[in-house]
């Protein structure tokens, strides 16, 4: 295996990234119905979804998915390359074949996502030209009826801007994609896929690396794009602040509105994509940082919790047990470190959260009513977070409703705990509180928290458990 488990787990954690500030000009349908149907649904269903990543699965099998609370579902990933087009491991091979099954014993939809972020370095070269592009039609057609997949997710970080660092690019990126799926739809298989984009929080790049003001194209020939409004700040920010903005109109410093749903919102909807095809992507997991308490706290213990602190880049804490104190090498040669993240269960695990999502004692937090993003902080260690919670997945979910979005699609499946956030924007949204299988039993049980501290589980990720 040339991509590494490690690999895999740098393009999940971190998709969508830096994307955001990093680069300026940047990140219940039945199966049997969708197999029938011709070309981007006419249903504007609302969407439930989640993408599952494959090097969790130890932790998270498929059994423990919450089928019922899903119209769609999305295996992470497959990479692009230039002798394959789309490459799957041997691992992937049977995890996959069970995914799909798993899916459509509960009329879940089963996407396969191409890319992310350490899988989009060959991207630009796979669509660059007439051959290629068939080439790539025939490739995914291949795999759909292989597999018995119900479509695919495009997750290209980024046409025509650098992503991890060494993806290659060229001025017709966006074009060339846009080329690409319509040959696919014009392909009688292809026509009968559900295709899906995971894009940033501002639309694809024209040629000249400024975002797209036209993208109605892709609207004819996607069923919807999921805005990955996540990583909007990180460990790359100026200061600390939230990892999945709902609106930015606080920032004191414009300069420093990152990104939102609502600007997203906005830009892809000006962009020509329709309401009714944008999917909010929302994150169960949070971005840690190292704030001295005088920064975080600065009206004292009892004070309110800043929600900008400034940080100490060269301390990034250690995440949850997902996360490894490993230095380990990128596909593009880079070192690359410890993340900081903690999903949400991690955030249980780690001692800031109750059960029930709440702060235990002695944990600072806010709620920061322009984000609407909740903070955490422990005055002892020093570890701020900015993550999501129920109350923050409910404010997006009425956002989601009173936007008319389409939905949403959750990262990971395997970051929630007890289903507290996906039960939370479902609920918001407009989602029965039991699922959507017909019968109205709720199948799959509940994910449980995974790595149980020192379980020694994570082998393959090389993962240090703390
Ligand atoms: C979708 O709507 C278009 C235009 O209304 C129609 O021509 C097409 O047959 C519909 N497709 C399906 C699968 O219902
Ligand atoms: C599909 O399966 C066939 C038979 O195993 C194999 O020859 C072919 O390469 C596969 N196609 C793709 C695109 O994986
Ligand atoms: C981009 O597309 C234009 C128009 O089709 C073409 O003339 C040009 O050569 C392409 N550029 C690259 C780098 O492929
Ligand atoms: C936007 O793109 C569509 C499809 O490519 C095209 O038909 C339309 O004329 C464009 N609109 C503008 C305002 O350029
Ligand atoms: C976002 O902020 C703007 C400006 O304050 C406000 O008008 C708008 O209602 C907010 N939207 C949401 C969804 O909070
Ligand atoms: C805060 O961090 C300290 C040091 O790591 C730890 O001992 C303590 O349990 C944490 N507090 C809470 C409430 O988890
Ligand atoms: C959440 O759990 C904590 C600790 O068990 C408890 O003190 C608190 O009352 C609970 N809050 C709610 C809203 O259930
Ligand atoms: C909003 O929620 C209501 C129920 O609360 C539901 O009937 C409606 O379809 C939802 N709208 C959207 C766009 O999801
Ligand atoms: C829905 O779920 C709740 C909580 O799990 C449960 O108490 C209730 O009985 C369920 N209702 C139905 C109709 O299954
Ligand atoms: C799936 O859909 C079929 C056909 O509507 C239905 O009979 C079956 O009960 C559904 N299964 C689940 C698990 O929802
Ligand atoms: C999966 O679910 C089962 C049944 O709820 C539970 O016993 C098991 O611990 C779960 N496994 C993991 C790895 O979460
Ligand atoms: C299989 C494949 O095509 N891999 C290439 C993808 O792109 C990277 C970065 O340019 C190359 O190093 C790989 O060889």
């Amino acid at each position: 295996m040339i991509l590494t488990t490690a690999t895999l787990k740098l393009a999940a954690l971190l998709a969508g990234v830096p994307l955001a500030s990093a680069f300026p000009s940047h990140h219940r349908h039945l199966a049997s119905q969708l197999r029938r149907r011709a070309s981007v649904s006419n249903s504007t269903a609302p969407v439930a979804a989640s993408w599952y990543a494959n090097w969790h699965a130890d932790d998270v099998p498929l059994a423990n998915i919450s089928w019922s609370k899903y119209t769609h579902m999305t295996y992470a990933f497959a990479v692009t390359s230039v002798t394959e087009y789309v490459s799957l491991t041997d691992d992937d091979k049977t995890l996959l074949t069970d995914f799909v099954k798993n899916a459509h014993e509960n009329n879940v939809t089963a996407l396969l996502s191409i890319g992310g972020w350490g899988g989009s370095t060959n991207y630009s070269t796979i669509v660059d030209s007439a051959t290629h592009r068939t080439e790539f039609v025939k490739t995914v057609t291949g795999i759909a009826a292989n597999y018995s997949l119900d479509g695919f997710d495009f997750d290209w970080e980024y046409p025509n801007g650098q992503g991890i660092g060494c993806n290659d690019l060229n001025p017709n990126d966006t074009a060339n994609f846009l080329s690409f799926l319509q040959e696919l739809r014009a392909d009688p298989a292809g026509s009968q896929l559900f295709l899906t984009a995971a894009a940033a929080v501002t639309p694809w790049n024209d040629a000249d690396g400024n975002p797209s003001t036209n993208l109605t194209g892709f609207s004819g020939v996607l069923d919807y794009i999921a805005i990955m409004n996540y990583d909007v700040w990180g460990s790359f920010s100026p200061t600390a602040g939230p990892n999945a903005p709902l609106n930015d109109s606080c920032v004191a410093d414009s300069s420093q509105a990152a990104g939102s749903a609502v600007s997203a919102v906005k830009a892809w909807n000006d962009a020509g994509i329709p309401l009714n095809q944008l999917v909010l992507g929302v994150p169960a997991y949070g971005h840690s940082y190292s704030v001295q308490s005088a920064d975080a706290l600065p009206k004292g213990l009892s004070g309110e919790l800043e929600p900008f602190p400034s940080f100490a880049k060269a301390k990034q804490p250690l995440g949850d047990s997902w996360d490894s104190s490993e230095v380990y090498t990128d596909v593009c040669g880079n070192p690359q470190g410890q993340e900081g993240v903690f999903d949400f269960w991690g955030l249980i695990q780690g001692g800031f959260l109750n059960e029930n999502g709440t702060a235990q004692a002695g944990i600072a937090r806010v709620y920061d009513e322009c984000s609407q993003t909740p903070f955490v902080y422990n005055s002892t260690s020093k570890v701020f977070v900015s993550y999501d919670d129920a109350q923050s997945f409910a404010a997006k979910g009425a956002f989601i409703n009173s936007t008319g979005l389409r939905g949403f699609a959750m990262w990971e499946a395997g970051g929630d705990y007890k289903d507290i956030l996906l039960d939370s924007i479902r609920s918001a949204v407009g989602f029965p509180a039991n699922g959507t299988d017909s019968d109205g039993s709720s199948l799959g049980g509940s994910l449980t928290p995974p790595p149980a501290e020192g379980s020694g589980d994570d082998t393959e990720d090389d993962t240090d458990d703390c």
